[in-house]
């Protein structure tokens, strides 16, 4: 059968002090670490580069643009790409992008995927940007994503590659299950995911007493509901006064658990993805051209 060895490979804080240079380091080992284990495909975090910035509200243009990248890869991250092309490893990696356009700058929250021949195959803009466009000043933990980011304009592309279908998503995606819905419609067999997910990130005890529930819950569900494999990467552990959960996971497209990192620091999990087990489901429980039922979803694509 079809079969990819992929590798979830999580990463410990990030101080706002550290480099690009510094991290970049930490991303090397990591893809030596997956390499030796026998990984083809690597998923590093959601914004792998820098501290976790939309926690802090932010005006000077010039401290603000220092978070984002202009190309890719750049001068700082080019040596990611060569360790990488080196060990015939492909990757996920997300970023902040800054881009040019017409005069005006546009800021997204990005992930691009690079194949095992390090040729770029895929760009993907996160569509579910959470929190706010402003600080709140009832809230303990700010979280300013859509101050710092405007929704992907991209859509759910999936990129043939790695002997599969392949989909990106970032983050918040993961609780949404268009996300993954629009994505398998397109044929994909797995969806990779990066992500900074804080335990205070609602303001409520009730619900963020349940935050590593309802990450696994999120991600079985659209694995299993949309039979594809899922690599999911936490950026996780104590970072500037944040507690970003861990639980970097591979799950199967029978909603199983493969492999799930057991610290918050840097760590590698790996697991060899039978891609035809998201054909065994697609052939039955969820064959979609047999057993969906499309007029009756219409409200979920009205305003
Ligand atoms: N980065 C990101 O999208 N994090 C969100 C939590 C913050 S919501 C205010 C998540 O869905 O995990």
């Amino acid at each position: 059968s079809r079969t990819l060895v992929a590798a979830a490979a999580q990463m410990g804080p990030i101080a706002l002090s550290d480099t690009r240079r510094e991290v970049v380091a930490r991303l090397i080992a990591l893809l030596h670490e997956a390499a030796s284990r026998g990984a083809e495909l690597v998923v590093f975090p959601e914004l792998t580069l820098t501290t976790f910035f939309p926690r802090w509200y932010m005006t000077d243009p010039d401290e603000i643009d220092a978070f984002y990248e202009t190309e890719m890869p750049g001068r700082e991250t080019l040596p990611l790409f060569e360790a990488a092309k080196k060990l015939r490893i492909g990757f996920y990696l997300g970023y902040a992008e800054l881009v040019v356009e017409n005069g005006v700058k546009r800021r997204f929250n990005t992930s691009i995927l690079v194949d095992r021949d390090g040729e770029f195959v895929g760009k993907y803009r996160k569509i579910h940007l959470p929190g706010w466009d402003a600080p709140q000043p009832d809230l303990k933990s700010q979280h300013l994503e859509k101050y710092y980011f405007e929704p992907g304009d991209l859509g759910f592309n999936v990129f043939e590659a790695f002997g599969t279908r392949v989909g990106m998503a970032i983050c918040n995606d993961r609780r949404w299950p268009e996300t993954y819905r629009v994505m398998a419609l397109r044929g994909s067999e797995m969806i990779l995911v990066g992500y900074n997910t804080p335990d205070d990130h609602t303001g409520n005890f009730d619900f963020d007493s349940l935050t590593q529930f309802h990450n696994q819950l999120s991600i079985q569900a659209g694995a299993y509901q949309n039979s594809n494999w899922v690599i999911a990467t936490a950026k996780a552990g104590h970072e500037e006064g944040s507690n970003l959960i861990g639980q970097s996971m591979i799950v199967a497209p029978s909603g199983q658990i493969v492999a799930m990192a057991t610290s918050t620091d840097d760590e590698v999990v790996v697991a060899k993805c039978d891609l035809d087990m998201a054909a065994l489901y697609r052939k039955t429980i969820f064959d979609f051209a047999r057993h969906r039922e499309p007029e009756h979803y219409r409200l979920i694509v009205e305003n």
